[in-house]
């Protein structure tokens, strides 16, 4: 269904023909698609649907101005445009709406997503690239409205990369850049910072990036009186209008039913783009939404008679077919015939759809049942039994919920009783659960042997008279070498290039890797994210840098939102292997001390989260992360820079391994688990208890998510059998979590003769200055303390009261 981008002028009037035809096919069946989509979620098949009806016009144009190796990052109003690239159809339509598992037939999200969040494959079954120049590509789309903003940038910023620097293999990713990436957006969606924060940062990039705002003047109910300053985008952003002396926007604006306009539009907004470089901003207004915003209620609640109206007379669609008989490309009776046969294959694959979605739960079904009723035979409680089984088997369309249902309360009739069948019945329901369990929880990290987890670890090697040096110098040097190691890495961020970072640990890395490998940012943490994300997605390797930790959290939404979920939400067919490189903890001040790991270890499952406590194991991680292919995010000691480490020899090579804990000094009494700065605290005041006679083992956690994979905590607590976890978070922050790890994940409880305990800091933010961080986080004499009211409990008589 796919189709072809030629310009109205170099073809003859039969091509033209053909191709309009071809549009309006298009347009009619993802019009039918909506329509009977609708009524799947009315009639219970489906739970939810939000379709693309009325969006379907414009949708055809931006089709034919994109090329292969071009990307889109948009909303869930673009089921045409995705029709007309050939990256969806019917069948896969409605398979995406009832929540189809199988990736072959839903290649969207495999059933993860609500229909209308639209993806293509960039991966191979192995997690390896495709050739993404020789297809069409969507990055996958996310429900938050405007978080398809930050990724687009990085998106279009690619192709200036590839263009621009050199030595990249470029093979699979770009032809000289000549790629844009496509942005859509609904109009009360650009009320979002993050649609303004993107819009400036292209234009101060000046990034092949269109952006096209689908304006049908409504949010829901809301109307863009209450959304848009003048009510117009396109209007208030005039200002971005590039001219002779500055750089800026190519601005266009369109009625989104005026097809013939449209495609020129397109073509011209393409060609400045794809050239120049130039961002540009599509304005297609007077859309509508024939049936109202989604499959949650009814657009009569809210809109007026007359817009109502006005709606019917402006749909895109009919305009078009009104276009079409005035210029001779059909009669009405053609078009009925093409619309009747089209009706006929949008029933006929919505048929098929579901007849794929029922087939499996029905023959697991069948299973479920046999086993069920051959349980019952000898049982005493053959009735109750045999009664799940009846039940079950006269469900018409079964779900998986309804067969582990079933299967799972029989066994509460069985437990008194031995008996094969009841064997083969719990065999049934595990085997079950393992093959069914994975279609809802795969691919949440990488699966692919170059999974963070399986990179090997490599120690730093030092010659004889390695020197000890400012710790930022071993994080500069380290860099040095990985830029030249790969040339498709580079960084970016505030303060990042021209001063080397407020750290000086990029000093020197712009002069020698230039402007675009090494670069200063705007003030801006969502769309430095989303430089990152969506370079890395386009095969570059990008390293992302928030300047702090703290103000990570203006990021953080799009970390966890898009980020975070892109492996799962597609089911392991995108990745982006950003770095996100942060510093922070135990400097002094509400904002400059940041450690809010429990928030993030909350809501970054599906990135990995490094806590290093120096910077040779820092630079250890990106140098792992960097032979991975997975995201991550690395917090630098903010008060480590200047500390002194062994220069390693080894620089770009030695690995500190990603979810792998470090002894730092072994001991029998207690176990001390900490990560960060907080670790040096603790290393300190594990020689403090030594002089009282406690020997405490000091554990670095070094890595939260994940965390401690070869279970070596709960070997330390087994001799110890003592633990206290140290942590500069709040109390129940990420000290909850590490104490659930140990305690719960690695059983720890087995071996505790004390209760395990965290020591944290307080509530409340840490205030300003060195007595501010002392009453704030846990110091030294805290753990002492607290260590030693442990011992003491456990042996007053050698550990007398301190207090
Ligand atoms: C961050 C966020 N807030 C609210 C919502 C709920 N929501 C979904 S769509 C929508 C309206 C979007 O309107 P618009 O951008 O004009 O797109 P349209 O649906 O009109 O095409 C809202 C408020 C959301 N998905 N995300
Ligand atoms: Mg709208």
């Amino acid at each position: 269904m796919s189709n072809t981008s030629k310009t109205t002028k170099d073809i003859t009037f039969e091509d033209f023909k053909a191709e309009v035809l071809s549009d309006y096919k298009i347009a009619v069946t993802s019009r039918e698609c909506s329509l009977l989509g609708r009524r799947e979620v009315l009639t219970g098949k489906a739970k939810f649907g939000i379709f693309g009806d009325g969006k379907e016009v414009p949708q055809l144009a931006m089709a034919k101005a994109f090329k292969n190796g071009d990307f889109r990052s948009g909303y869930y109003r673009d089921q045409t445009f995705m029709m007309a690239i050939g990256a969806l159809n019917i069948q896969q339509f409605f398979a995406g709406l009832y929540g189809h598992t199988d990736i072959a037939e839903e290649p969207m999200s495999a059933g993860r997503q609500m229909g209308g969040h639209f993806a293509t494959h960039s991966l191979n079954e192995d997690g390896s690239w495709k050739n993404l120049t020789q297809q069409k590509n969507s990055s996958a789309d996310i429900s938050p409205t405007a978080g398809q903003m930050p990724r687009l940038l990085g998106l279009a910023q690619a192709s200036k990369i590839y263009r621009e620097v050199k030595g990249i293999d470029t093979e699979k990713f770009s032809v000289n850049g000549d790629e844009i990436a496509w942005g859509t957006i609904g109009n009360a969606s650009t009320s979002e910072g993050l649609f303004f924060e993107t819009i400036n940062a292209a234009g101060v990039l000046q990034v092949p990036m269109v952006m096209n705002v689908w304006d049908d003047e409504y949010g829901i109910s809301v109307h863009a009186k209450h959304q848009t300053t003048k009510e117009n985008i396109s209007e208030i952003l005039k200002g971005f209008q590039r001219d002779e002396e500055n750089n800026g926007y190519e601005i266009f604006r369109v009625k989104g039913w005026d097809y013939p306009n449209l495609v020129d539009v397109y073509q011209r907004a393409a060609i400045v783009a794809r050239k120049e470089h130039c961002p540009v901003l599509i304005h297609v207004n007077e859309l509508t939404q024939p049936q109202g915003h989604s499959t949650s209620g009814s657009h009569e609640r809210y809109k007026s008679k007359e817009r109502l109206a006005w709606e019917v007379e402006f749909d895109c669609m009919s305009k078009m077919r009104q276009w079409m008989i005035e210029n001779n490309i059909f009669t009405d009776e053609e078009a009925k015939a093409i619309e009747k046969d089209i009706q006929k294959q949008v029933r006929k694959g919505k048929q098929a759809a579901w007849t794929a979605f029922v087939k499996p739960q029905k023959e697991e079904q069948i299973e479920a049942v046999a086993v069920l009723k051959a349980a019952a035979v000898n049982s005493s409680n053959k009735a109750f039994i045999e009664k799940l089984a009846n039940e079950l088997e006269v469900i018409k369309e079964p779900i998986r919920k309804e067969i582990l249902i079933a299967t799972r309360k029989a066994l509460r009739y069985l437990t008194t009783e031995t008996s094969e069948t009841k064997t083969a019945l719990i065999i049934w329901i595990a085997g079950y659960k393992a093959k069914i369990q994975p279609k809802y929880s795969a691919n949440l990290y990488s699966e692919s042997n170059l999974r963070a987890d399986n990179i090997n670890a490599e120690a730093p090697k030092y010659n004889d008279d390695a020197e000890m040096v400012d710790a930022r110098l071993i994080m500069r040097d380290n860099f040095d070498a990985i830029f030249t190691k790969y040339p498709e890495s580079l960084i970016f961020g505030e303060d990042a290039g021209h001063i080397g970072d407020v750290n000086q640990g990029l000093e020197g890395m712009q002069e020698k890797y230039g402007e675009l490998r090494v670069s200063d940012t705007g003030i801006r943490e969502a769309t430095i994210l989303g430089q990152g994300i969506g370079m890395a997605m386009r095969g570059l390797r990008p390293i992302a840098e928030i300047q702090y930790l703290d103000y990570i959290l203006y990021s953080l939404q799009i970390m966890s939102d898009d980020l975070a979920t892109l492996q799962y939400r597609t089911n392991g067919k995108q990745k982006a292997p950003v770095i996100i490189r942060t510093r922070g903890h135990r400097l002094e001040g509400i904002w400059h001390s940041g450690s809010q790991m429990g928030g993030l270890i909350h809501l970054l499952r599906g990135i990995h989260l490094l806590v290093p406590r120096n910077m040779t194991k820092a630079a250890g991680f990106y140098n792992t992360l960097l032979e991975g292919d997975e995201p991550a995010v690395v917090v630098e000691c903010l008060n480590g820079y200047r500390l002194k480490e062994k220069m390693p020899a080894n620089l770009g090579e030695f690995k500190t391994p990603i979810g792998v804990t470090e002894t730092v000094k072994e001991g029998a009494d207690i176990t001390l688990v900490s990560y960060g700065s907080t670790l040096r605290i603790v290393e300190e005041t594990a020689k403090e208890l030594a002089q009282v006679g406690i020997d405490a083992e000091v554990i670095d956690i070094q890595s939260l998510l994940p965390f401690d994979i070869n279970h070596d905590i709960v070997k330390s607590v087994q001799k110890t059998n003592r633990l206290l976890v140290i942590d500069e978070d709040v109390p129940g922050g990420a000290s909850a979590y590490i104490l659930q790890e140990i305690v719960e994940k690695q059983n720890a409880y087995k071996f505790l003769d004390s209760k395990p305990q965290t020591l944290a800091a307080k509530e409340h933010r840490p205030a300003y200055g060195t007595d501010g961080d002392y009453f704030s986080k846990p110091s030294a004499e805290d753990i002492f303390e607290k260590v030693y009211d442990m011992m003491h409990e456990a042996n007053p008589a050698k550990f007398p009261a301190l207090f």
